[in-house]
């Protein structure tokens, strides 16, 4: 039988999430664990384990099928590969930093000047767009201790917390790009495949949902009801359940972890009270 290969990466920021996602999708790997590649037990996939800037080349050579990498790696790869799904984790942003004494005038403040990256081609290309003539300078990693020897003016790289450029006297200055996890496809894949494919997105989609949402019940005199059910509108719309006292009720619904500390102040000042918030383990909507 055919089996769908997930190329994920073998050890850095990505791999325990990537390997968590599969596990919550239900697909058990068998113990013969080799450095390289696994094989689940109840699942017709494999999973190859690789460094995260070879897995669109893979992946478009159709050595794995798909590939779990962030959206930074696919564009600066640039491979004719397919984007099939945000994942929601990893979350980062390409960014331009300058040194933190320096004043910034906008993109033309690179002009003419030596910028260090990683990622020269989505430099490159942002560069093009703001018609900006300057040198980039590729270095594979420390780009950040680029400015402090000398070696560029300002560099484009990674950001998540910030604590890096702070720590190395650089500010943030432009966000180029927006990243996160994603599901690469190749463009070429048997039938059988899309097929095992079409089962795996059904099963993450039910994850990342589930990850996305929370579960709240609470209870609300009746007269708040129409406006709670404006807070939290729910899947299609709120269950409500009356309680035992009179001119009360119990509301269930779903929320969105990002909007969740927001809805529930809002919820408490339309007289919501018992708030009870769940996790869901899956979600199919
Ligand atoms: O060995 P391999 O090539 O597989 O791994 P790698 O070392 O190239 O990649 P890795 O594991 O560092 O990152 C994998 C992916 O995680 C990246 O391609 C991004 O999509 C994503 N990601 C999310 C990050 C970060 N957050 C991140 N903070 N990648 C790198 N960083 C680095 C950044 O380069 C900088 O040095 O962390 C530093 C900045 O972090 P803050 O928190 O100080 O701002
Ligand atoms: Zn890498």
């Amino acid at each position: 039988m055919e089996r769908l290969k997930i190329a994920v990466q073998k050890s850095g920021r990505l791999s325990e999430n990537s390997k968590k996602l599969l596990e919550e999708c239900g697909i058990k790997f068998s113990n013969g664990i080799s450095v390289l590649k696994t094989t689940a037990n109840n699942f017709p996939v494999e999973v190859l384990f690789l460094r995260d800037d070879d897995i669109p080349q893979y992946v478009e050579q159709q050595v794995a099928d798909i590939g779990i990498l962030g959206e930074n790696m696919v564009y600066e790869k640039a491979k004719d590969v397919e984007v099939l799904e945000k994942l929601g984790f990893a979350s980062c942003r390409l960014s331009l930093a300058i040194p933190k004494e320096d004043t910034y005038t906008g993109p033309a403040y690179f002009r003419n000047k030596k910028v260090a990256t990683s990622y020269p081609r989505i430099l490159g290309e942002y560069f093009l767009r703001n018609d900006i003539s300057a040198e980039i300078e590729e270095i594979s990693g420390s780009v950040e201790i680029a400015p402090g020897i000398g070696l560029a003016a300002g560099i484009c790289d990674i950001v998540s917390s910030g604590s890096t450029l702070l720590t190395n006297g650089l500010k943030e200055v432009e966000t180029i790009l927006k990243s996160q996890a994603v599901i690469i496809s190749s463009r070429n894949m048997s039938d059988d495949k899309k097929e095992i494919l079409t089962r795996l997105l059904f099963r993450i989609r039910a994850v990342k949902n589930a990850n996305e949402n929370k579960y709240i019940l609470l209870n609300a005199p009746e007269s708040a009801v129409t406006e709670i059910c404006r807070i939290l509108p729910g899947m299609k719309s709120p269950t409500i359940v009356p309680l035992v006292e009179k001119g009360w009720c119990s509301l269930h619904s779903v929320v969105k972890e990002d909007e969740f500390w927001e809805r529930i102040q809002q919820l408490k000042d339309a007289g919501a009270e018992g708030i009870l918030v769940i996790p869901i383990e899956k979600m199919i909507l």
